[in-house]
């Protein structure tokens, strides 16, 4: 079957070729893997004891998401789990990366485990096991239960003991399998989108609230650390994952030089700096200060936070050119018109990938990084068909190996990259976008529920094969 062939972007030209699976400068046991996270694929919302998260109230709340879609069944994956990691088995990955629904685990977010929604993942991890597949488990992916926002969400601090708790709940169930575990993914979206700008989960406009959600988090955090430290058996892994973008000045002008510093200042350095350095960026809280926001840090806070790590997980899609703003303080993007963009309008930038790994392990050294996410949304519906049914999806093969190679380009500069996660196994509910942006490696038809895997995902697949008998 064909379908009309065009360029996600009808200005750029379709690659001819599939890229190379050879990838320069991976070295033999770079980790190879795919991701994904629980309310984006889980459905199965009001099942076995889960309670709602802010994400089943935002998603069903009207006008709150693209279509009004929400996850109630999203890719159905908490009854399809075995035929899923068969899937994941037979693309030959080395590794899965996914989280746990809170609510599932935890009803409420308080007090004892759901023993049914705990156990959902533990078959989850046997599974992988008996595929070879290592688990690394992500505790929190923005599914907070709705009833700990009610009390205040994540500006308060008694979430990040909430948290810790719940940490401790997961890992002493699972530890004794799996090995690599991350505390939050993208602390920046759940406080900044969640509580500044509103266009994700719970939907609050409250700069103020942001910031403090911003302490709260990085406090949660420290404090999981030390609970999974506390209940897994030695050798245990546990590092966050971060999305800093790298930040680029649009000239030299001491302006913008000054712009790139804010921007960098709350995009990358208030996540990293206490986390990997016990301190708050001061030229940050200069500029919070000036704003009338202050981080709401108490006594000892910094020493909990600063918690040794195994690893860091840095997700990267997007770089920023920025420029200062008509109003003092205000910093605006330039947009980039030579990139092309990926369905989301986002510029394809694999050298910013380059410049952003470099500099983290200049700025923060000795920690392994693992890259664990990257990926693109195009418009899948644009391109061939093969015999089989599967999708000729160049842009995104094309993405994902462009993006390989600047991590190769990272680590023959010095980097510690250590591994690779594909965003998305499948595609999924992608958060106020809906069901509207496909990023999977592997297609979901929400109909019938049936995954057909992209050719990205054979090419993943050819490419971990070729770096694994170097
Ligand atoms: O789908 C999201 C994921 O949940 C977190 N990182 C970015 C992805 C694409 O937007």
């Amino acid at each position: 079957m064909t379908l009309d062939l065009r360029s996600a972007d009808p200005g750029r030209p379709l690659p001819h070729a599939l890229p190379d699976p050879e990838i320069h400068g991976l070295p033999r046991d770079f980790v190879w893997g795919a991701a994904t996270s629980a309310y984006q694929i889980e459905g199965a919302v009001d099942i076995d004891g889960r309670t709602p998260s802010i994400w089943d109230t935002f998603s069903h709340t009207p006008g709150a998401v693209e279509n009004d879609d929400h996850g109630d069944v999203a890719c159905d994956h908490y009854h399809r789990m075995p035929d899923d990691v068969r899937l994941l088995a037979g693309l030959g990955l080395d590794a899965y990366r996914f989280s746990l629904s809170w609510p599932r685990v935890q009803p409420g977010g308080r007090g004892p485990a759901n023993a049914k929604g705990l156990d959902f993942y533990d078959r989850l991890v046997d599974e992988l096991l008996a595929k070879d597949i290592t688990p690394w488990a992500t505790l929190y992916h923005w599914d907070l239960p709705q009833e700990l926002e009610d009390v205040g969400g994540w500006p308060e601090r008694d979430t990040a003991y909430r948290f810790a708790d719940y940490a401790e709940l997961v890992a002493g169930r699972l530890g004794d399998r799996v090995r690599h575990w991350i505390t939050l993914n993208e602390p920046f979206c759940s406080a900044i989108l969640g509580y500044q700008i509103g266009c994700h989960a719970p939907g609050r406009k409250d700069f103020g609230a942001a910031v403090r959600a911003v302490h709260h988090l990085h406090l949660g955090h420290g404090l999981a650390v030390q609970r999974i430290r506390s209940v897994v058996p030695a050798p245990v892994q546990a590092g966050i994952t971060f999305n800093p973008s790298q930040v680029y000045a649009a000239s030299d002008a001491p302006e913008n030089i000054d712009a790139a510093r804010r921007a960098d200042g709350m995009g990358l350095r208030l996540y990293l700096d206490p986390v990997l350095r016990g301190q708050y960026p001061q030229d940050v809280l200069a500029d919070l200060a000036q704003l009338g926001v202050d981080v709401p840090v108490e006594a000892g806070d910094l020493d909990v936070i600063a918690q040794p790590l195994d690893f860091l997980g840095i997700n990267y899609y997007l770089s920023d050119v920025v420029a200062a703003g008509d109003e003092p303080g205000r910093t605006v993007r330039i947009p980039q018109p030579d990139r092309p963009v990926t369905a989301m309008g986002w510029e394809i930038h694999p050298q910013g990938l380059t410049d952003l790994l470099t500099r983290i392990s200049r700025d923060y050294p000795a920690l392994p990084i693992y890259l664990t996410e990257n990926g693109a949304a195009f418009d899948d519906s644009a391109y061939d068909v093969s015999a089989e049914g599967r999708i000729e999806d160049v842009d995104r093969t094309a993405y994902l190996a462009d993006h390989l190679a600047a991590a190769g380009r990272a680590r023959e500069a010095g980097a510690d990259v250590r591994g690779f996660f594909a965003w998305s196994l499948m595609d999924n509910f992608e958060w106020a976008y809906g069901y509207a942006k496909r990023f999977g490696i592997v297609h979901v038809d929400y109909a019938t529920q049936r995954r057909t895997p992209k050719q990205s995902a054979l090419w993943l697949r050819d490419a971990a094969q070729a770096t694994r008998k170097r």
